[in-house]
């Protein structure tokens, strides 16, 4: 073998940077299932399923065009993906192993030991599906914020992207006249707009060998393998994309922060997983929806949505990163210490909008990113939650979580717990914000109208007690003044009871 070309299970794709170059007569390329990657965290049921099916269906498509695949089965018996490739070293004798940089700091420490230890070259390539890469971010950040950066915005490294993709231009400047059209994006749901039906893939012989296998040895895992409809190969990604840039899309912005009971999907693109595991390229996606905006076929606050997410919020995410780590993950600015309650397991609360969002992810490894931030984040913000079990919960229970994306969304986005890096103030909400973007209070034990006492929505107390316990910290946001003003202004019999009831809240968790 002349070069042995490692591929990880978020690295599907046929364009991965270790796949350039290729020589199908010589090369052999290495995929491997192995039990470390599943059990680091206890990954939702799911979560693992969908991702060795995509991995098997790869696999298989390679085989189909000639390439030479040294495919590692879970069942195998391997341990690691070091094992796995200083095995193959061992049989292949390749010249070289050439991989592709990994998405979590703690495999790039793998890699890094691989060019120590193997007894040929390893090459670790960048890896080029992103549009921006790790020296484009840093060189941006740094330019900005100096060194060591304090506060970074996604809004002008987005701007950036828009020039530098030329994606929705109109010469130099944005189609339309402005960068960003959220304003627009935030209507609630009338009753009469339907959540479209979506393509479903039937469970082929791959995908339920897969699912036997996950059922019969993750059993300690949660999340339901009930009614797997997902695509699993590029070909039903593909499918999957076609169908939401013309079905979904169109609403996709007006109603972006919408949530309604029983709708887990909405208007949303649910590509995240395909996109994070390379069976489709964030290029592709961006450029179906440009195009559809050009054909006239969706109006120009979807498609700005839509790119912005991708080309600007996915890709400043992963910046982030890599710009903190290894030590982001550690960050806790509020002093945050309490333990996850045990409905975050279970969906057994009676707080409507929880059980909803919960529920929704065991069912199906997924919620949108209302309920991720607005209603489980915004709960993990205000009831003070470990910072650390907040991210290992969200790692674990969506099917698109790995630790770049998963852990600026949590450390910097939800806890606020990096002290605003990028968020220039805490996502915090009342129940009234809830109220507005859903139906979920109309279906609640508790009463969104009542601000304390018995019956009172817990977020309406939580939102103030949050306030007053982190006053101090917050005092010199300046994005904060008006609300922490008009919290001293607040009777102080009011305060007491706003404290209490949260402390008997957080108390019967
Ligand atoms: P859509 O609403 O259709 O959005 C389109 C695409 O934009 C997504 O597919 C995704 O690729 C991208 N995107 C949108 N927002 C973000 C964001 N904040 N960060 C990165 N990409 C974004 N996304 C993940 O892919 N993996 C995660 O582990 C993850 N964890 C999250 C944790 C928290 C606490 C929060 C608040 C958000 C998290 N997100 C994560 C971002 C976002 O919620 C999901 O990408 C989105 O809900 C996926 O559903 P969708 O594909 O239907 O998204
Ligand atoms: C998430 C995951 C799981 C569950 N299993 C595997 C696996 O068996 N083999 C593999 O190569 N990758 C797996 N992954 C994805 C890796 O954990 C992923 O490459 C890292 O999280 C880095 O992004
Ligand atoms: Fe959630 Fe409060 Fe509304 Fe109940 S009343 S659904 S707890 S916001």
């Amino acid at each position: 073998t002349e070069t042995l070309r490692f591929i990880l299970g978020d690295q599907l794709s046929r364009h991965i940077a270790a796949l350039e170059g290729v020589d199908r007569d010589n090369d052999v390329v290495l995929i491997a299932e192995v039990a470390d990657e599943t059990t680091y965290v206890r990954h939702h049921r799911r979560k693992i399923a969908f991702l060795f099916s995509a991995m098997r269906h790869f696999a298989r498509d390679l085989e189909t065009d000639g390439y030479t695949v040294r495919y590692v089965r879970l069942e195998d018996g391997e341990t690691s993906l070091s094992d796995v490739l200083q095995k193959a070293v061992k049989d292949l004798s390749p010249k070289t192993v050439v991989v592709t940089e990994p998405g979590e700091y703690r495999v790039l420490e793998m890699m890094r030991d691989w060019q120590e230890t193997l007894d040929c070259d390893v090459e670790i390539r960048s890896d080029t599906r992103f549009f921006a890469s790790q020296e484009f971010f840093l060189d941006w950040a740094r330019k900005k914020d100096g060194d060591m950066p304090k506060s970074l915005r996604m809004e002008f490294f987005y701007r950036e992207m828009r020039k530098g993709t030329g994606y929705l231009m109109d010469g130099d400047g944005p189609a339309g006249g402005e960068w960003n059209l959220d304003k627009q994006n935030r209507e609630s749901l009338p009753a009469s707009i339907e959540e479209p039906e979506r393509p479903n893939f039937k469970v082929d012989d791959i995908t339920q060998e897969v699912l036997d296998l996950v059922e019969d040895r993750f059993g300690e895992h949660g999340g339901s393998l009930e009614n797997f409809e997902y695509p699993v190969s590029r070909a039903q990604a593909i499918h999957y994309l076609k169908w939401f840039v013309e079905t979904a899309l169109p609403k996709f912005g007006t109603y972006q922060d919408a949530m309604r009971q029983g709708a887990p999907l909405l208007f949303h693109s649910n590509l995240s997983a395909l996109i994070n595991c390379g069976l489709l390229g964030p290029r592709e996606v961006c450029d179906r929806a440009e195009e559809a905006w050009q054909n006239g076929d969706v109006p120009l606050n979807a498609a700005e949505g839509f790119i912005r997410q991708i080309i600007g919020w996915r890709e400043f995410i992963r910046g982030i990163y890599w710009l903190r780590m290894p030590d982001y993950g550690k960050e806790n600015f509020f002093k945050a210490n309490r333990s996850l309650p045990e409905f975050f397991w279970t969906g057994e609360t009676d707080m409507n909008c929880l059980k909803q969002s919960i529920d929704e992810t065991w069912e199906n490894a997924y919620a949108h990113h209302i309920q991720r931030l607005m209603v489980i984040g915004n709960f993990c913000l205000l009831a003070g939650l470990d910072p650390k079990e907040v991210q290992e919960w969200y790692l674990i229970v969506y099917h698109d979580a790995y630790e770049w994306v998963e852990m600026p969304n949590v450390v910097g986005m939800i806890l606020f717990a990096d002290g605003g890096l990028f968020a220039s103030k805490p996502y915090a909400a009342s129940g009234s914000y809830i109220n507005r973007m859903s139906d979920y209070c109309k279906h609640c034990a508790y009463s969104v109208s009542l601000k304390t006492g018995e019956g009172a929505c817990p977020f309406n107390y939580l939102y103030w007690d949050f306030l007053m316990r982190n006053a101090e910290a917050l005092r010199d946001n300046h994005r904060m003044q008006l609300i922490m003003k008009s919290m001293d202004r607040m009777d102080a019999t009011k305060k007491r009871t706003m404290r209490s009831d949260a402390d008997k809240f957080l108390q019967s968790l």
